[in-house]
């Protein structure tokens, strides 16, 4: 457990399925809780490290790798940023993340590896304040969906992606909110704004925990 403080940031992730609007909501939250203070907006996979690329490669089909070791990359890669966040939430500065250890369990354990043993290598990481999972139904997602060819992005792995995301393993120890993905942007920020601002003194008084811990 990390300190807490009136003044510390708070942590914010950004979940769902490929198209569900995450980007988009991620920085416009961003954007207006930086009229409050320092924010930092970041992604995971973060591809600009050395474990970045090679994560970065396996996903655009450049490298092969065994599931369960491009799963302990992923992790990896969020391990190698959890000291900046913790140093970054405690200096005061908010941090708005695309994607985290939800995406992580919730992809792998689609490939058919053991939820738990996906869960084991994120046990401890700094904890999000609040996860703002964005829900688009099938439909809606086919409509969107306009799939580059990444692995993972094809209706089948997304389908298998969504089950995985409604265990009660990623979402029952955390700050877990379901927000309609398939309204107009505008409407799913006001919603997401009012949330924000009605958690921001009351999640500040807590220290930074650590996940499923
Ligand atoms: N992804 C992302 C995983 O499989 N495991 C993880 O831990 C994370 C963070 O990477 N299809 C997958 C989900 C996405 C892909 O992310 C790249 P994005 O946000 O689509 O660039
Ligand atoms: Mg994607």
């Amino acid at each position: 457990v990390w300190g807490a403080g009136a003044s510390r940031g708070l942590f914010l992730v950004f979940e769902g399925l490929d198209r569900s609007g995450k980007s988009t909501q991620s920085r416009k939250i961003a954007s207006h809780l930086e009229k409050a203070g320092p924010v930092k907006w970041m992604c995971f996979p973060n591809r600009k490290t050395p474990i970045g690329n090679a994560i970065d490669l396996y996903l655009r089909r450049q490298l092969e790798l065994p599931d369960e070791a491009v799963h302990r990359l992923f992790s990896a890669n969020r391990w190698e940023m959890a000291q900046g966040i913790v140093e970054d939430l405690r200096a005061g500065t908010t941090i708005v993340c695309d994607r985290y250890a939800f995406s992580g369990v919730a992809y792998s354990a689609a490939k058919g590896l053991d939820f738990a043993w996906c869960q084991a290598p994120d046990r401890g990481l700094p904890c999000p304040d609040g996860i703002f999972f964005l829900h688009i139904d099938e439909k809606v997602g086919a409509a969107r969906s306009n799939f580059g060819d990444e692995r993972y992005e094809n209706a089948a792995m997304q389908a298998s992606v969504r089950a995985q995301f409604k265990d009660q393993r990623l979402r029952g120890s955390v700050n877990w909110r379901d927000v309609d993905g398939a309204r107009d942007a505008e409407v799913i920020h006001a919603e997401i704004r009012d949330a924000v601002d009605g958690m921001l003194e009351e999640r500040r008084l807590h220290a930074v925990e650590q996940l499923w811990m």
